[in-house]
């Protein structure tokens, strides 16, 4: 949710070392991106975005906001991973374009070489291609979707999956990420489901959506 107090209160816990704006299936705009931005540079935290696509504009845009990493939903191929990192870079290397918006965010140019970059694999193409995308120079890594992926093999939507023909499909991607030396993450929403996906080997784990969260606590909070 693009709420400011939402961020602080989440980024006072202390708990995490990044958020993630979701901006494919959350509401944000890009006024609310900026104030997102701007508010989690007050904390310890690295700030993801959530993208739909490997759409240039969009990405040329949210680094020049500040966003610091990328997870780029239903990357079915290791070309559509590579458009995501000539978004990233400036040329020769990509088609980023320079602009000062950014330098009032305090970013160096050099900073673009430190852009997070993690496509998701949440389709079958991604699935099939998954040794190649993680492949791609300036891939840091895959993100998993669980209910895309789910979907995509015929098992329906839910995220904590643990039908074993999911959980192959997950230790394939991750295991392949690794040969690579590169990172894989999982989307979670429990705080045990995300502690087995720590102890199972994920890099990145993002534990809950604020708001199931919220739900969850508000009806932990209902008396009997
Ligand atoms: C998925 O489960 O498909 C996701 O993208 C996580 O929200
Ligand atoms: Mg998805």
């Amino acid at each position: 949710m693009p709420e400011p107090q939402l961020l602080d209160t989440a980024a006072a816990s202390g708990s995490f070392d990044a958020v993630v704006l979701d901006i494919q299936h959350g509401s944000y705009d890009e006024r609310s991106v900026l104030d997102a931005v701007r508010t989690l540079g007050r904390w310890p935290v690295d700030v993801l975005a959530r993208i739909p696509s490997a759409d240039p504009d969009r990405i040329g845009w949210l680094l020049d906001a500040g966003v610091r990493g990328l997870i780029v939903a239903m990357c079915g191929s290791a070309g559509e991973a590579e458009q995501i990192v000539r978004a990233v870079r400036y040329a020769p290397a990509g088609t980023r374009s320079y602009g000062v918006f950014r330098v009032a965010n305090g970013e160096p140019f050099e900073a673009a070489d430190d852009v997070v970059v993690l496509p998701m694999i949440e389709s079958a193409g991604g699935l099939a291609d998954v040794e190649a995308i993680v492949a791609v120079d300036g891939v840091d890594g895959v993100f998993i979707g669980p209910s895309d992926l789910g979907l995509a093999l015929g098992h329906g939507v839910g995220q904590n999956r643990t039908e074993p023909p999911m959980v192959a499909a997950f230790d394939t991607i991750r295991e392949a990420a690794h040969r690579a030396g590169k990172r894989c993450g999982i989307f979670a929403v429990s705080t045990a489901y995300a502690a087995e996906c720590a102890a199972a080997g994920y890099d990145l784990v993002v534990p809950w959506f604020d708001s199931p969260a919220i739900t969850a606590s508000v009806a932990a909070a209902h008396l009997p």
